[in-house]
């Protein structure tokens, strides 16, 4: 059969006039759910719905592997324990073009449209905005026509599901794919052997000094391939994910002895390393299957990068040039020593050779300044999962050692200080220090993140190879936070200025100032912000059944629950105004919705407590007869992907309330400024850059900068003078020690509270007033609509900059030095 011939079969079944698409969701009832109509349930309908549309990338996605021969082709590998895509059904509608036209032939089967698009589980295969980061990337990469590869982890349970009972958080295992997942392929032919555990031994081989690992263990990884649509460009990137599974799964020694269960229980072993997602966000624990994860995926990617490499007939000398490979954050950097033992133990190349390869194909991206959150492994442990690699980061280190004392100092406290081992007590391997000598370049994800990474936490590796380093502001992708998830939002820009901006939001996006004084322009956004409103209103009554005012202002703050991010500065303010209005119930308050959602880490227990403060709050204010529905607290549960369509575009206030320093970017500030709210923040990660794109005027700044919390914390912070001093605050905190919130118990809410009063690290207390007033000037601002509207509509005029487009460009010319295909 000739090409000709294949586009026409293709184009006969895949094209999207109604009749065609009505038929081609019935076949897949039929013949891919086996199911007739009058007996498919929600998931069948979805289930060939999503094989309808699937099928309208086939062509694309064949294209590609295709062209995955190709000598010419530079593929960008980008390395993430984490992808949190989202439901994939709305995206791909609008990448591909064919919303509208699916709309209408699943409602000609007399569905509902919006019902059948929340069918979909939500593949929640990350924590927080690191792993949505990497989704968005991928759909820039994708939109600019970079071809590449995500290379992450196929858990069979993504990050758990939260409820919420009698206040508190309770997790659930997400079983996301129970009912199936149409828009992955499994590539049973490309699997790769993973080692694991056991020891190592020398040998000659022809007067060649070798070493051979002889693993305890061995599993093997599967591919599991998802396409990544571009925008109406007719690409197809990979996101690819790894399933672990056992070498042998039926072991008939044991059998044929009468042990039928262990006779599975490699099978078992085997297939918990990819069972689970860590639930963790910025904290680090040292736990060996979490290792083990890693280094399973990073070594099947690593083996099918260099398959690719091999396949494409290019030379593993050319690895650099033609696949350079990212590693978000460090959960991904033992693919320093990984790369390096399979060019030297399997490809037999010499050390110079295989070094000069690994540092030019890898760079890294850091996303925290936590200390608790950067990644050591303790010594003992990394050599009972990898002893290979031990020895190989041994070697690498004292190479570094080595021509560091030869160029630049023989300073013993600065070697210490730079050692990829850690020899202060008990010794670990540093895994940002792996990534940075192992790596061409370092980058922060936000101007200010990558001037502290510079001044602190990489100090030493900056000082001896500033040219490694490199900001990349992070960056959202407005085809899902703007598009999809706020059409009406998007209808009206396009309207006005046609709809270049959803692939060029940082030259387009500007011209809408043009409309900030259009008193007819500025009533349809506030009409559209107000049926937004009213839609989430709906939403929290069925999720929470509490009523809420879409005529209030409504106020949010999502993301995780982390003290760092200080929710509990948000609640301390909730308590203080609600003491004003108990004070004089006659007080002229501007009404408001404070919305609560996001996740604690399951083992965080202060995290947990605030959870419980916050909606222990609500109870109590929401029902109280003096406050008489002015201010109303939600706590949304299970905030992910999937929920956030309907919050980011609702919002009026943003809370970036973070301590200055300590949140390397946020994204979560864009997504909310791009939906027309305005910001209340400090200068911390991303906000300075949106700050001054917005302009003061639009921005609700308030609180510490960075050297005054750093100054102040040297000098002795003395929070509990804060706390005798401001007697709103006294007032706040006294109150939630009367028990009012928790039914008489005192002493409940003590762990967040002595915490506040005794060490208060992210100094809470002392940012109270100037938040406190800062959200004054929001409500008195708030009274006035017009002028509101005008700064929401500047506001998303100028946030053009916060495209991932942009993000992903920088990093292809910057780090990967990767061309668009076009
Ligand atoms: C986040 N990190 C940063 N980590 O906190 C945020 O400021 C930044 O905008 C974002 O990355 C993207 O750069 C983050 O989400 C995690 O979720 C890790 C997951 C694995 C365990 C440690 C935390």
């Amino acid at each position: 059969m000739n090409e000709h011939h294949d586009n026409e079969l293709q184009n006969i079944r895949t094209n999207n006039d109604l009749e065609t698409l009505k038929q081609a969701i019935l076949d897949h009832l039929y013949y891919t759910q086996a199911k007739p109509v009058n007996l498919a349930s929600l998931n069948d309908w979805y289930m060939a719905v999503a094989y309808t549309v699937r099928d309208r990338m086939m062509k694309n996605w064949i294209k590609l592997i295709q062209r995955l021969n190709d000598k010419d082709l530079k593929i960008v590998g980008y390395l993430s324990a984490e992808f949190l895509m989202g439901p994939h059904l709305g995206n791909a509608l609008i990448n591909l073009g064919i919303y509208d036209e699916i709309k209408e032939a699943v409602e000609s089967h007399g569905l509902d449209f919006q019902q059948l698009m929340r069918q979909e589980e939500e593949p929640g295969l990350g924590n927080g905005g690191l792993g949505r980061l990497a989704a968005c990337y991928l759909d820039s990469l994708t939109t600019l026509k970079v071809p590449a590869i995500g290379y992450g982890i196929r858990y069979e349970f993504g990050i758990f599901d939260q409820q919420v009972h009698d206040g508190w958080q309770v997790e659930k295992t997400d079983k996301w794919l129970r009912f199936g997942n149409p828009w992955e392929i499994v590539r049973a032919e490309i699997r790769f052997s993973v080692k694991l555990g056991g020891h190592t031994e020398n040998y000659v081989d022809e007067g060649k000094y070798k070493v051979r690992w002889i693993p305890e263990y061995q599993v093997t990884g599967v591919a599991y391939d998802t396409p990544v649509p571009g925008y109406k460009n007719g690409a197809v990137n990979l996101l690819r994910l790894w399933k672990s599974e056992a070498v042998e799964s039926f072991d008939f020694t044991a059998f044929n002895k009468g042990d039928y269960f262990g006779a599975v229980n490699e099978k078992v072993f085997s297939e918990t390393i990819t069972k689970v997602l860590y639930p963790n966000d910025e904290s680090y624990k040292g736990k060996r299957l979490r290792l083990t994860q890693q280094y399973f995926f990073v070594c099947c990617s690593l083996q099918d990068a260099l398959r690719l490499q091999q396949m494409r007939g290019l030379s593993i000398e050319q690895l650099a040039e033609s696949t350079p490979l990212q590693l978000n954050d460090t959960h991904p950097s033992v693919a320093v020593a990984e790369l390096m033992r399979l060019l030297i133990d399997e490809h037999e190349l010499d050390w110079d050779k295989a070094w000069h390869i690994t540092k030019n194909t890898l760079s890294y991206t850091n996303h925290t300044l936590l200390p608790e959150a950067l990644e050591k492994w303790p010594l003992p442990l990394f050599a009972s999962v990898l002893p290979r690699h031990l020895e190989i980061i041994y070697e690498i280190n004292n190479r570094f050692l080595d021509e560091v004392k030869a160029t630049h100092s023989n300073d013993d406290q600065l070697l210490r200080r730079l050692s990829i081992i850690d020899e202060n007590g008990e010794k670990y391997v540093r895994m940002a220090h792996l990534a940075c000598v192992g790596g061409h370049a370092i980058n922060g994800v936000s101007a200010l993140h990558t001037e502290l990474l510079k001044q602190d936490v990489l100090h030493d590796f900056y000082q001896l190879s500033p040219e490694k380093f490199f900001n990349v502001t992070n960056g959202v992708t407005p085809r899902r936070w703007m598009k999809l998830y706020n059409p009406q939002l998007a209808d009206l820009i396009t309207s006005k200025i046609g709809e270049g901006w959803i692939t060029h939001l940082d030259t387009e996006l500007i011209q809408l100032e043009n409309y900030a004084a259009d008193a007819d322009f500025k009533q349809a956004w506030w009409q559209i912000k107000q049926q937004n409103k009213i839609q989430l209103a709906q939403l929290i009554k069925e999720r929470t059944g509490t009523d809420v005012d879409p005529d209030s202002l409504f106020d949010v703050q999502v993301k995780r629950i982390h003290e760092y991010k200080r929710q509990h500065l948000n609640a301390l303010h909730i308590v203080s105004l609600f003491n004003q209005i108990k004070k004089d119930p006659s007080i002229n308050i501007v009404p408001r919705t404070f919305i609560f959602g996001g996740k604690a880490a399951p083992g965080y227990y202060i995290a947990k407590l605030i959870i419980k403060l916050i909606n222990s709050i609500a109870e109590t204010i929401n029902n109280d007869a003096d406050v008489n529905g002015r201010i109303k607290v939600v706590f949304f549960p299970d905030f992910n992907v999937k929920n956030s369509e309907y919050i980011y575009r609702a919002a009026n206030l943003s809370e970036q309330i973070s301590t200055a320093g300590k949140e390397a970017s946020g994204t979560g500030n864009m997504k909310f400024s791009l939906n027309g709210a305005l910001t209340i923040g400090t200068l911390d990660g991303a906000n300075v850059e949106m700050l001054e794109a917005i302009g003061i005027e639009n921005f609700f700044l308030f609180g510490l900068k960075t050297e005054e919390v750093m100054a102040l914390k040297y000098s002795g912070y003395k929070p509990y003078e804060v706390y005798q001093d401001n007697i709103e605050l006294k007032e706040a905190m006294d109150l939630i020690r009367t028990g009012i919130f928790s039914k008489g118990d005192h002493s409940l809410f003590d762990p967040v509270i002595n915490a506040l009063l005794s060490y208060d690290p992210y100094m809470v207390l002392k940012d109270f007033q100037s938040y406190a007033d800062c959200q004054q000037r929001v409500a008195e601002a708030y009274s006035n609509k017009d002028h509101w509207t005008k700064m929401s509509i500047l506001n998303v005029a100028r946030m053009g900059r916060f495209s991932s487009d942009r993000s992903i460009k920088e990093y292809c010319e910057n780090i990967w030095h990767a061309r668009p295909l076009l």
